[in-house]
This record gives C-alpha cells, structure tokens and sequence, in this order.
C-alpha cells in the first residue's frame, strides 16, 4: 500500500472546514486510491469543536483515512505536511479598518509561513483559502524563505467555478463544454473573470453569447459578487462551494489540467502580463506533473486590460499596506 499523504487543515472546525474534510478524507483531493493522514489546526476555543469534527471522520470509516491529529500550535500542525490548506483565517468584523483586517490576518499567516518553513515536507504545496486570500498567501510565501515560492497559492477556483455556472446557464451549454475561462486578479470584487479567451464546445464564449451588455453588466458583477449574493439569500457564506473549489485546486495542481484546457490559480507572478513580480495574482494556469506554468501569449484587448490593471492595483496596494504594517 501507498505511504499516506499528510494534510493540513486550518480553520479544521470552521464551516468551510466542515465540508472539506469529509470530501479530502473520502479520496476527492488526491485521488480514490491515496491514502491520506490528516492535521487539523484551530484556536484552542475550537479545538474542542475540532475533536467532534474528527469523531463524525471516524464514524464514516473512510478506508483511506489513515489519522487525525488536532492542534492548536502551527508548528506541530505542519510537521511533515505534504499539502497545506489554509483555510482559517480572521474575518472583518464591525468597525475594522482595511488595515486592522491585514494586521489580524498577519498574525496568523506568519506564524504559519514560519513554521511550514521549519517542518513541511520537502514537497510542500500550499492553498491559501482564508481572506484576503491572495495577500495572506504573501505573507506566508515571505517568512518561508526555504520553500520555492511557486508552492504557494491561494484560491480563485470558486469564482472560476462560478463563471463557468453563469457562462453554461446564459449559452445552454453544459459546464463540461467550457473550456479556458480565466480569472485574473485579486480574489475580491475587483477580479476579473474573461470571456474572451473561453470557449463552448471550441467556439469562442464571447463571441457565441455576443452580449457585451449581459457581459459588463451581469456577469462581471454576478460573479465579483457571489459570494455577498450568496450570504444573502443563505444566511451564511459560501461553503460547501468554497471547499469544493479548494478540493478542485488542489486535485487539478495534483494531476493536471487537461489537454487544451486551463484552470485559474493565484500564483506568485513572474512579471507575466504586466503584473508586477511577487504579487499573487490569478492567472491563466495549466498543470502538469504537481507543477503550474502561466498560459502565455494571450491576447489582452484594452477592455481586459483596464479590469486587469485595476484588479491587479489593488494587491499592489495590500502588498504596500502589509510592508507597512512590517508583515512582509
Ligand atoms: P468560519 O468562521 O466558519 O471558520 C473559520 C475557522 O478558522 C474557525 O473555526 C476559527 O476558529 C478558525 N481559525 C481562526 N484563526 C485561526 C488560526 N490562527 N489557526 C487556525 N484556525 C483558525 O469561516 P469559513 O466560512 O470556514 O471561511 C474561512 C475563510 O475562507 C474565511 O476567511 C473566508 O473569508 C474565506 N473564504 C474564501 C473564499 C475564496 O474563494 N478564497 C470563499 C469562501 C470563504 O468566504
């Protein structure tokens, strides 16, 4: 038998937690025949929360579960941990500013950059879930200066998962005759899902639905806006969604993309499409053998290319907002 995969997952007993646990522990992250070993990280508050978690993975009797641990010290959570979710993170409450928002959320995501340094797996990849996403995954990229920084990324799949929703419902056609969408930027409402480079069944998606109007005004927004959409109408936030698209980034890193197709992933930037180098910023990706390369050559036209910019200025101005803070 196969030696089992470690993962970590933080934020073990939040909502998101809760749903991808389960999933990770039944084979849907690396695959139906590896076995998996898992970590759990929480705040000592919600260890005990944790511990019930891991009593209901226990009762489901997954043949590929191999062990749960739980913790609340980052250091013995990352010990030997070939894959990193991290998915707890601390949310705007009432009254915070952008910057108390960072500042929180740096003291999370440096302990966790330092101690996946000191004790991950020499394969280590890292996804960051927990908000702002892309710009926590930079401050743990920075404090683990031995890790290659192209294992750290952070979550865009559940807006590229929502794009290809929104694209199949306006063209009548089925998700699995879309191909190529990108999300690029930031993961806030300032991304930018592209039609112009997707397409149905091989036909260009922009072009076949021919609606600018719809385009600009509904879907841009729907997407940008989902998850307020679906806070609304749930009560909660998204989150059987959110770890279906962290299994989905995870298993596509893994084992590949397709031929002809790619996924969106928010990865360290070489400079590719005028994106400053460093930031983590979602690109166009295609994977193969556990590695992501950029999709290069793309043609940008100036409508793509203001909505990138924009999106791509404001993570230039939370990398700012973080140097300041002395996070990174
Ligand atoms: P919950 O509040 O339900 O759970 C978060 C959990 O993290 C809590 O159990 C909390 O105790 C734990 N936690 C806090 N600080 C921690 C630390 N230092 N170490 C370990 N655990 C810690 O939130 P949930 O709905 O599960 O969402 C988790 C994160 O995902 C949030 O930051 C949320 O904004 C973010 N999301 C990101 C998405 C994306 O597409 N990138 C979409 C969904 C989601 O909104």
């Amino acid at each position: 038998t196969r030696t089992p995969v470690t993962v970590t997952v933080t934020g073990a007993a939040g909502q998101i937690g809760y749903a991808l646990l389960f999933r990770i522990a039944s084979g849907h992250l690396l695959g139906a025949d590896v076995p998996v070993r898992l970590r759990l990280l929480e705040i000592p508050q919600a260890v005990k929360a944790a511990e019930g978690t891991a009593m209901e993975l226990d009762d489901c009797a997954f043949p590929l579960l191999s062990g749960i641990d739980i913790f609340d010290d980052a250091v013995r959570a990352f010990e030997g941990t070939n894959v990193a979710l991290l998915v707890g993170a601390r949310p705007r409450t009432k009254g915070m500013e952008r910057g108390d928002l960072l500042e929180a959320n740096g003291g999370i995501f440096k302990p966790q950059g330092e101690a996946i340094n000191a004790g991950a797996a020499d394969d280590v990849k890292v996804l960051v879930v927990g908000n702002p996403a892309n710009t926590n995954a930079l401050i743990a990229q920075q404090h683990a200066p031995d890790v290659p920084a192209e294992r750290f990324t952070a979550m865009t799949r559940l807006d590229h998962n929502r794009a290809l929703a929104q694209l199949s419902k306006k063209a009548g056609a089925s998700v699995a005759d879309i191909r190529r969408m990108t999300i690029w930027g930031n993961h806030s409402a300032t991304q930018y899902p592209d039609l112009f480079h997707a397409e149905i069944a091989g036909r260009n998606a922009a072009e076949t639905v021919n609606d600018q109007g719809w385009l600009e005004n509904e879907f841009i927004p729907t997407v940008a806006k989902r998850g307020a959409a679906i806070i609304e109408a749930r009560g909660a936030s998204s989150a059987a969604s959110a770890a279906s698209a962290a299994i989905d980034h995870v298993h596509t890193w893994v084992n590949g993309t397709a031929d002809g197709d790619w996924t969106s992933m928010a990865v360290v930037s070489d400079g590719s499409y005028g994106v400053p180098e460093g930031l983590i910023s979602s690109f166009p990706v295609t994977t193969a053998d556990g590695e992501w390369e950029i999709v290069q050559g793309l043609e940008i036209d100036d409508f793509s290319r203001a909505r990138i910019d924009a999106s791509v200025a404001e993570l230039s101005e939370e990398r700012e907002a973080v140097r300041k803070l002395g996070l990174i």
